[in-house]
This record gives C-alpha cells, structure tokens and sequence, in this order.
C-alpha cells in the first residue's frame, strides 16, 4: 500500500500494531480507513480507549443541536452495547471515560465546519466550530469504530479506537447530491436513507429535482392539478407520486437534523410537460398534451408570451420558498432545444428576478451563462463540452458529467445507467481536480461539487445504490479533502474497507473490480 503522498500536508504516524511475539520491523502498519480523507491525522494503534457501557456522552447545556448529534452518537455505539449511554450535561472538568461533544472557535480554522478530534486512553473530545463541525467528528469516530457496529440488533463485542489526534476542516462549502426524483419517485423513506447516507461522507447539500416532463413531485396549493395529475405517472408508465408539503417539511427537517441542506429544483422553461399536461392554460395553443413517460429531453417549453407563466413560476417559487429555509431555489434551464437564444436569455432573466424577490439566491445549469446573471446567481456546470466564461464574482458548482453523473454506466456491460457522457468507472469519478477542471475557473469561483444522480433507468431504491455505491464516497473525498497527496492507487485501499459497513448497512453495491475490497 502506497501511503507517502498522503503525508504531504498530513501528519501521520503509522504506529505498528504489535502482535504478540512480532519484532519491530515484523509488525505491519494500520491506517484508519477514513473517508473522506481529514486535513490531518496522526493516530496510534498501540494505545487505545475503550468504549464501554459506562463512558458517557457529554454536552453543554442548552445546545439542541449538540444533544441530538450526542443522541446519534448514542445510537451508534448501541448494536455493541445495550441500553443507551448516558447523555450528561458538561459543565464540569473533562471527566474520564467520556465522549465529550463541544463547541469552540478553535476548531475554526478557516471553517465553520471544522473540528478537532482527540482520542486519549481516557476520553474523547470532539470540539467542532458548530454543531455541524462536531457533527462531522463524529462521522469520522463512527469510521473508526469497528465495522460491526453499523450492525442493527445487538451484538455485544468490544469497542476499542486508537489514540491520537485528528484536525480536520472541508475543502469546499458545497459538498452536495441530486436526486431525480421526477423520472422514477422515490418516496421519503427512500430519501432519508439517502440522506443518511450522505450524512455518513460529510455531505452538506442536497438537491431534490422536483420537476420533469414525466412527473411533478411537490404539492402546489394554488395549481393542484400538478399533482393530482402531473404527479401520477414516471418514466415506463409507472404509478409516479409526489410529496405533500409536510413531507416534504419533514424530509428539510431530517435532513437539517443531519446539517444536509436541501435545495429544491423546478426545471423551467424545458422539462415542463407535467405542468403543461396539468393545465390547459399554460399552453400557447390551450391544448394541453398527454403525459410523457418516455425519456428524451428538451421536448416541452413554457409559453413565453402567455402572463399566466410568469403567474405560475411567481406562485411555485413563492409556495417552494416559504417551505424552504436554504436560501437557494434552482430553476433548471438547460436542455433547451426549440427557443432562440434570445427567447432563453429573456425568460431566464425574468425569473432570476423572480426568485430574488422571493428572497432566494437562483441556481441554474451551466446555459444560463447565456443570460445576464446577478451577483448572487449560482452556475452548475455539467456538460463537459461547455465552454463558459463566467462573470469574475460568479460562483460555481462542479457537477461534470463525464466524471460524477451517478446515471451513467460504469462500464459497457452495465445494465442500469445511460452513457451519453461516457462510462464512468470508479476511478474518473476519483480522480480529478476541481481546481484545474475549467480553464480561467479558478478555485476561489468554485462553490464546490454535486454529484447528479438521473433516474431515467433507476426504478428503486436498490438501483440508486448500485450507482452510487462506491463512486459517492469518491466524490465525498474530492469535495471535502485536500488535494495534496490524493491519489487513486491509495484511495482504492480506505475505499475497499468501506465494504462490510455497507454490507452491515444494507447498501446494494457495486463491487468495481478496480477496488480491492475488504470482505
Ligand atoms: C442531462 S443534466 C440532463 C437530464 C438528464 C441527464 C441524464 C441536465 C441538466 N440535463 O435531463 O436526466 O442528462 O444523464
């Protein structure tokens, strides 16, 4: 195992695990198999703290957000040792044989979503720059437990974790994924399992794509035919669904619970057959078309010069917005293939304003360039043949298809996915720089990164798994480590250990044999 490059930028001390009998240079190294891998690290197998049913969980009082991810900590260590730990308040002195959680601006460095984790023979310390930067150490502690305890039901075993110390802050803000769920619906269980696992690889965003020709999927109060009609059916003809708004109210709860922001998307002024088969007025020659189950794109449009659309987006926007706490609303905009460039540029810019007078910041995919942008405006970059010049001040999400569209087929033999941006096997998804991706996009103008996943051929739960398992915690690693010393050949090795916790969890896989997996 090629670990070097690592250390750049690394403090790591591989302390040898000494087996009884082994001489000194008989002993073999252990690295934790983090992922994504932390600013810094230096860790020692010789010495351990041992979690036990007596070491408790500290917080300091009054903080909910500490106490819900001291209750999740909680539930962890749960499958290993019965009955839950102790959660106690932290006023006093570090005690002994604790997990104390903390908030401090000393874990800042440069982000409020750092942290700095100890682990002594007596305790632990997480001390985060916000609940989300303790939160985030906590995911990492999670990894450096023994697999088993991602196991549901008990199983008592030990729970040992080296010592060390472990300082560590994202590379990016944005550490994001999208789900389609226009194409095929997923449901809200399907959706916090999602986040959940998200959550586990350090994810912040993600992106609901809530519209498409083939379905709407968020209850409008002002146009109920959306969903009462343009939610009922998916690609292939299935039964479709949508969300009323406390589903999703719940899902932005359960995801902020897990500090994952989510961002709603209505894709306009294309990919808007649902709604234009919902309501006759919408269309420009008031005849409304049939539901489309098929999967071609660019197909449908608004009508541009009918009042009633901008009626329409100024009432789903402002419906989304008030459901919405981020203060992000993604109106799509790409794919469009029958209006004239400046038929596109008006239209964009009219909703631009209208999303800002929602008090929202507009997200769109890389065409909106087109248009004049405001400052606050967001671009997703996603075609690898785009060429844009974006404004100085503009900042930008990275979600190139050719490396992190979770759709696309691993290898030709794939049965799921579609390969119109090439097969992405597991290490192109790996190994890039969003720094050097766009020439004169320097990584100052980069947000961070998203990594799609299109459900055109992705019907259940299990097939979404299939493609992002094992290419998400890839992007995971590319949107929050350092670039410095990152490197397939090693990644593959922490990569490959990831597998009996996805086992444990359940994941539906997909065994890349260019991953030396550990079964
Ligand atoms: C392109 S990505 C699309 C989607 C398709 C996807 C399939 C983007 C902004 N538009 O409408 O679902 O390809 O990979």
């Amino acid at each position: 195992m090629r670990r070097e490059s690592l250390q750049i930028g690394t403090v790591f001390l591989l302390t040898a695990v000494a087996a009884s009998g082994q001489g000194r240079n008989m002993t073999k190294p252990s690295s934790p198999a983090l992922v994504p891998w932390p600013a810094s690290v230096a860790l020692s197998a010789s010495e351990q703290f041992a979690i036990t049913k007596e070491t408790a969980i500290e917080t300091p009082a009054g903080q909910a957000d500490l106490q819900r991810v001291a209750k999740a900590l909680g539930a962890l260590r749960r499958p290993a040792l019965d009955g839950a730990p102790t959660i106690r308040d932290a006023s006093h002195q570090v005690a002994a044989n604790a997990i104390r959680l903390e908030i401090s601006p000393s874990a800042q460095q440069n982000s409020d979503e750092g942290y700095d984790l100890t682990i002594a023979s007596t305790g632990v310390r997480i001390v985060g720059a916000s609940a989300a930067g303790v939160f985030y150490g906590v995911q990492t502690l999670r990894q450096l437990l023994p697999w088993s305890v991602e196991l549901r039901g008990a199983r008592p075993h030990a729970i040992a974790v080296a010592t060390g110390h472990i300082v560590d802050r994202p590379r990016f803000v944005w550490r994001g994924a999208m789900l389609d769920v226009a194409r095929h619906f997923y449901g809200p269980r399907d959706v916090k399992r999602y986040i959940d696992l998200l959550a586990s690889y350090k994810f912040n965003r993600l992106h609901l794509h809530l519209s498409d020709d083939q379905g709407w999927r968020i209850e409008i109060a002002a146009w109920p035919n959306l969903t009462a009609h343009g939610g009922t059916t998916a690609v292939g003809g299935g039964s479709g669904g949508f969300y009323t708004k406390q589903d999703y109210t719940d899902l932005v709860a359960y995801a902020r619970d897990r500090f994952i922001t989510i961002v709603p998307e209505i894709d306009m002024p294309s990919h808007i057959n649902a709604a234009l088969s919902s309501y006759t007025e919408l269309n420009c020659n008031g005849v409304a078309p049939k539901l489309y189950t098929g999967i071609d794109v660019g197909f449908s449009n608004f009508c541009l010069e009918k009042e009633i659309t901008y009626k329409f987006i100024d009432d789903v926007v402002a419906e989304i917005s008030a459901i919405t706490p981020a203060p992000y609303f993604h109106i799509g905009g790409d794919a469009v293939k029958t209006l004239t460039p400046d038929q596109y540029k008006r239209f964009i810019e009219r909703v631009q304003g209208i999303v800002v007078k929602h008090g929202k910041q507009p997200i769109g995919w890389d065409e909106i360039a087109h248009a004049t942008l405001q400052p606050s405006t967001i671009i997703q970059y996603w075609r690898p043949d785009a060429s844009i010049t974006p404004p100085p001040s503009t900042k930008l999400i990275l979600s190139p298809a050719n490396r992190i569209y979770l759709d696309m087929k691993y290898h030709e033999d794939t049965v799921l996915g579609l390969n119109w941006a090439g097969n992405v096997d597991v290490p192109v998804a790996y190994e890039w720089n969003p720094a050097t991706l766009l020439p004169g996009v320097p990584e100052t103008a980069i947000l961070g990164v998203e990594a799609p996943i299109w459900s055109e051929t992705l019907a259940t739960m299990d097939d979404l798994e299939y493609m992002a398992f094992p290419r998400l915690a890839g992007v995971a690693e590319v949107a929050w480590s350092p670039q410095e010393g990152r490197q397939w050949t090693e990644f593959r090795t922490r990569l490959g250990a990831q597998a009996p916790r996805w086992t444990a969890l359940g994941i539906n896989a997909y065994w890349s044999p260019t991953v030396d997996w550990m079964r």
